[in-house]
């Protein structure tokens, strides 16, 4: 369990104003530009077209609580939506919370055993999911129906491919037909701001990955903490002459994705165009077609359009603002971008699902693009030494801790992950090594987490670890994440063989069977005679990285 320094100095404070945050919850909030812009489209889908207006955005949720409510499902329920970036999902979002439902975001390119392992922790007890991936996203139901000796209903949505709906499972269309029945539905003042829900995945600083627990009033913070202040503010509100075209690249299970652009830009009242995958010629053509405004992207992306020659500064023409998040930018990554794009407004926030996710933004204008930028509204910052539990001054490198009402209510069913990263005076420790400087701008340097970030999304070592040392031929495994031009970073095993016959491919492809591909050991897998550990048991991994990746 953490102890808090009882030295208080040395805090950086939000230069920015305080902001208040309104004593609403999720779905009163995000639909509020309903009545004023009713028949703009809020979502389309970029591959078929596929659209909804803010009306029937807000009726299609309005009907799936209905529904969902009427097919048995009660408060504090979880259902895991597993669901590529189609326009449905942020309308089974909503609905579910308006049903009183708590969601858990399933990546979908995970296998049937990492669905199972998200179903089974988080509890789920029902699951939408799209066509195109039921197969196996019945897998992982079917085994999980076996062993709770209980049904979970399936609810499918439009498929991105017109397949037919499977037998057995229900049809999302079924259950937000205009003719629904809403009068089922208690009024909103019933759903309490401070109850849960999302349920995202995240490993934190160590172990496998756990439910971060986030209440309708975290999430509403944190949009108004991120538009709230000009300086920072990353998306204008629609008025009738102007409004965000807002492409939908960034996953929307993952929290960047979920709060940018689920939550952010519907309340802006902007266009959100989804696209389900990421082809990078068909994506510029996406920017291009539907005049996008605002670029919410991740490294890898920034970096591939400022130094791909296809990518043209025309290409850019509506683009006010893009935005980096989720692990480092390389400088020159950025100042290539603005070359091409010199009229854009680049601005870069660092933070973690654990702070929903926002704790700092670059200001606009700020050239100083190494530096995530100062602590936004209502939000305090520290760096601690992890030796001595000092709060340090300027330019001194620690442990980055973020207090703030963003900060998530704690680890699902685990007490003692929630007491090892919140300490008593809710300093929220996150394990990434970093310093502010005199300007109290913060720069992120490195993890001292054993987390990896494979194109901004999270694998977790703990889990790897735990395939490896289940082949019959591996003694002892550890992994840990090492440079990949591409990818930021890819994971890379260490193995301590049983027999002699075991060979790199065939660990390369043991894992590649059980896991999703961005967890793959692109970094490859080295034999060694044993891996360090402290007394305590504990991976060395800076030892290893120090041994072996010179
Ligand atoms: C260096 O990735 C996220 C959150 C991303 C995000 C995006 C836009 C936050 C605010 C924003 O405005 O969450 P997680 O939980 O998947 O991963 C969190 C980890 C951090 O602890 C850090 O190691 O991702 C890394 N990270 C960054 N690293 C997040 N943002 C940055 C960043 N620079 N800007």
């Amino acid at each position: 369990v953490r102890s808090s320094s009882s030295h208080e100095q040395n805090i950086v404070k939000s230069p920015y104003l305080d902001i208040t945050v309104p004593d609403i919850n999720l779905i009163d909030f995000v639909w509020e530009m309903v009545d004023i812009y009713p028949d703009r489209t809020a979502l389309v889908c970029a591959l078929t077209g596929r659209r909804y207006t803010y009306a029937e955005s807000r009726g299609i949720a309005r009907r799936f609580a209905a529904s969902l409510c009427r097919a048995g499902f009660k408060h504090g329920n979880v259902l895991a939506v597993v669901l590529p970036n189609v326009p449905e999902f942020p309308l089974v979002l909503f609905g579910a919370l308006e049903a009183g439902m708590v969601v858990t975001t399933v990546n979908p390119v995970f296998t049937p055993e990492e669905i199972g392992k998200q179903l089974r922790d988080s509890g789920a007890v029902g699951v939408v999911t799209i066509s195109d991936i039921y197969s196996k996203v019945s897998k992982a139901v079917a085994v999980l129906e076996a062993e709770r000796k209980s049904k979970i209903p399936i609810i499918l949505t439009p498929g991105l491919e017109d397949k037919a709906i499977p037998r057995g499972t229900i049809n999302f269309q079924d259950m937000t037909h205009k003719g629904i029945d809403t009068s089922n539905l208690g009024a909103h003042n019933m759903l309490s701001p401070d109850s849960l829900v999302v349920l995202p995945y995240s490993s934190g600083t160590t172990g496998l990955p756990k439910g971060v627990k986030l209440s309708h009033r975290h999430l509403i913070t944190n949009c108004l903490q991120v538009l709230s202040e000009p300086k920072i503010c990353r998306a204008e509100r629609a008025t009738d002459d102007f409004r965000e075209i807002v492409p939908a690249l960034l996953p929307f299970y993952h929290i960047y994705g979920l709060l940018s652009l689920a939550i952010a830009s519907l309340y802006c009242g902007a266009k959100v165009v989804t696209v389900p995958t990421f082809e990078p010629a068909q994506f510029i053509s996406t920017v291009v077609k539907y005049k996008a405004t605002a670029l919410y992207l991740v490294p890898p992306v920034i970096q591939f359009m400022s130094s791909h020659p296809d990518v043209k500064t025309s290409d850019f023409e509506t683009v006010r603002l893009v935005n980096s998040g989720a692990a480092p930018i390389g400088y020159n990554d950025v100042e290539r971008l603005l070359e091409k794009a010199p009229h854009v407004e680049f601005t870069q926030g660092y933070g973690l699902t654990e702070s929903s996710p926002a704790a700092t933004i670059l200001e606009k204008g700020s050239t100083n693009y190494k530096s995530c930028g100062k602590p936004i509204p209502n939000t305090e910052m520290k760096i601690v030494n992890m030796d001595t539990n000092m709060n340090l001054g300027p330019g001194e490198a620690g442990e980055v801790c973020i207090r703030g009402p963003q900060v998530m209510a704690g680890y699902h069913n685990n007490p003692q992950a929630t007491a090892e990263t919140i300490d008593p005076s809710g300093w929220l420790h996150t394990g990434d090594m970093g310093y502010y400087d005199e300007e109290n701008d913060f720069y992120i340097v490195d993890r001292y987490k054993e987390l990896i970030k494979v194109k901004g999304l999270q694998v977790a070592p703990a889990e790897l670890e735990d395939i490896l040392r289940s082949h019959p031929g591996v003694a002892d495994a550890a992994v840990i994440g090492v440079p990949d031009q591409r990818s930021g970073e890819v994971p890379k095993a260490f193995i301590v063989s049983k027999g002699p016959k075991l060979t790199e491919d065939d660990v390369k492809k043991f894992m590649a069977g059980k896991v999703s591909r961005h967890k793959h050991l692109t970094g490859g897998a080295e034999f060694v005679t044993t891996i360090p550990r402290n007394p305590s048991g504990k991976i060395l991994r800076k030892k290893l990285k120090e041994m072996y990746c010179k």
